[in-house]
């Protein structure tokens, strides 16, 4: 597929960043390329953020919180401006879809049916909530009529946002729409291998009346770009997804002011199949849990337990799956799966597997790479996994599947929950009762029932334990960008 007209002259200059309404070129000892997972091909370059770049754009968001033009403006117009941020994305899908397979490598029907219908549905949300902000009238107990109190939530100010690399429109779209909601003005940065989705989308956001400073969008590597942002001390909030390493760091190099923190991180997250469920929707379904997206996921359904009775059957079933999907560029409309993201990546999925096979996984799907160029990795089912291997302790980050059986309930509960992570699991059976009562013993911030990896922008999105701190989407998703002030009168 050729590059779309209206793509040519994007994709032909190094792209600069957006500080304070301006496109600006920083030291070039800062650019980077970004390349083409699927074929290894360099498709752009990138002006990145150093630390004065940071420091320029939190400077332009202070400016631009401070006067007013973002936060106090009438609510309705921050509703208008959102809403008209949605269409956008929507107009300009092709182009957006585009890029997000090019960069991301994924297939090109879902990220067009996907990724930007999302992005624009988050946005129209959140331009929703804009008029919705409400507090409490809390009663003073010891003297109810003496005293009025209210709380007020007001937005926390200039936020950093730092983003991943396996969702760059939507992760955008949970990360930006939410914040402008609030009031708050912006800096964020993209991953440093796919900056193009955003870089568009900031000038959608200009388009769409975003005011200059209110969004600055500075690219960059983490130890660079990211690391300034959470170092600054004009930043009030950190809203960070990506690994739980990095999540670990940040709490550490934002805790000079104290920064609000959201983490969004790791995940190993269960899909549970029990012997009534109707397996014809569940088998399916467990391997497009694990395979979509090239198992790029947080939430990717990484740890498969089926119960007993059923479990040859489950894990056949997914395994012919995975050997007859088309793996394959993204832009190509035959392609199922797309490649993993970067060769560091690559490496280091294929280097699990080969620590599966050393502690005795049974490969009945899959086990390597695809061809000998681009980043692809075949689909693979490691049966007769045990809880003490690697592949099942930790975050895989690709289209491996570990599959083990389990006897009842007691065995599932304990077997779900023994892991550092806790963002989400799956449940497949045709019992409800069996079904709400597991739901409530997993520790988990999601719980799917005969379903997986459904997200709504109203749905608050969030993990337990090493999964992070926080919820995204919702009114919580909101209300982490303010400050609860409670007010208290006397009324005597
Ligand atoms: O993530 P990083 P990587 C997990 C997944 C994957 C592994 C490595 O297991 O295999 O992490 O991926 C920025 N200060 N997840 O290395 O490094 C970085 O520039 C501030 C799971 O790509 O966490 C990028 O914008 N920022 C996860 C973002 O952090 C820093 C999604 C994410 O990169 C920084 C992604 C620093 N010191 C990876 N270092 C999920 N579960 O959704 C890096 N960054």
């Amino acid at each position: 597929m050729t590059v779309p007209a209206s793509l040519v002259e994007f994709l032909s200059q190094t792209r600069p960043m957006l500080i304070g309404g301006n496109w600006i070129r920083g030291a070039s000892e800062n650019e980077f390329d970004v390349v083409n997972p699927a074929t290894e091909a360099v498709i752009a370059r990138v002006s990145g953020a150093g630390e004065a770049d940071i420091d320029a754009a939190v400077k332009a968001a202070q400016i631009a919180f401070e006067s007013g033009v973002w936060a106090m403006i009438n609510p309705y117009e921050k509703s208008k401006i959102l809403w008209r941020v949605a269409e956008l994305l929507e107009q300009n899908i092709e182009q957006l879809a585009y890029l997000n397979t090019l960069e991301n490598g994924k297939p090109l029907g879902a990220s067009r049916a996907g990724d930007v219908p999302a992005a624009a549905k988050t946005f129209r949300h959140y331009a929703g909530l804009c008029t919705k902000i409400e507090g409490k009238t809390p009663q003073i107990s010891s003297a109810p009529d003496n005293f009025h109190a209210y709380t007020r939530h007001e937005p926390i100010g200039v936020v950093g946002q730092i983003v991943p690399w396996n969702g760059p429109i939507v992760a955008l779209s949970w990360k930006i729409a939410p914040a402008l909601a609030a009031g708050c003005t912006i800096v964020f940065k993209p991953a440093e291998e796919t900056p193009l989705t955003s870089l568009y989308i900031g000038q959608l956001l200009l388009e769409a009346g975003v005011p200059a400073g209110v969004v600055n969008i500075v690219p960059g590597y983490g130890h660079i770009a990211g690391a300034a942002i959470t170092a600054h001390p004009g930043i009030r909030k950190v809203s960070f997804t990506g690994s739980t390493e990095v999540g670990r760091h940040i709490i550490q190099s934002s805790s000079g002011n104290f920064k609000k923190l959201s983490l969004e991180l790791g995940g190993k997250s269960p899909l549970v199949i029990f012997a009534d469920a109707d397996l014809e929707r569940a088998i399916p379904a467990a391997a497009n849990a694990i395979f979509f997206n090239a198992g790029q996921v947080c939430i990717a359904g990484s740890r498969l337990y089926v119960e007993a009775p059923v479990y040859e059957q489950v894990v056949q079933g997914i395994a012919k799956i995975a050997t007859t999907m088309r793996v394959g560029p993204g832009l190509d409309s035959e392609t199922e799966m797309g490649p993993v993201i970067s060769r560091q990546q690559f490496e280091r999925v294929l280097g699990f597997i080969e620590k599966g096979r050393e502690e005795g996984a049974r490969v009945l799907a899959g086990g390597g790479r695809v061809g000998d160029k681009g980043y692809f990795i075949q689909p693979t089912v490691l049966g007769d996994m045990r809880q003490d291997m690697t592949l099942v302790r930790e975050e895989i980050f690709g289209p491996v599947l570990c599959a083990m059986k389990f006897h009842d309930m007691a065995e599932i509960v304990e077997k779900a929950n023994d892991t550092d992570y806790g963002l989400a699991a799956s449940i497949w059976t045709s019992n409800l009762s069996k079904a709400h009562n597991l739901a409530a013993r997993i520790e988990a911030g999601l719980v799917w029932i005969n379903c997986h990896a459904v997200s709504d922008p109203s749905v608050a999105f969030g993990g337990y334990k090493l999964s992070g701190w926080g919820r995204e989407n919702g009114w919580e998703g909101m209300e982490q960008y303010t400050e609860t002030k409670s007010v208290i009168a006397n009324i005597t």
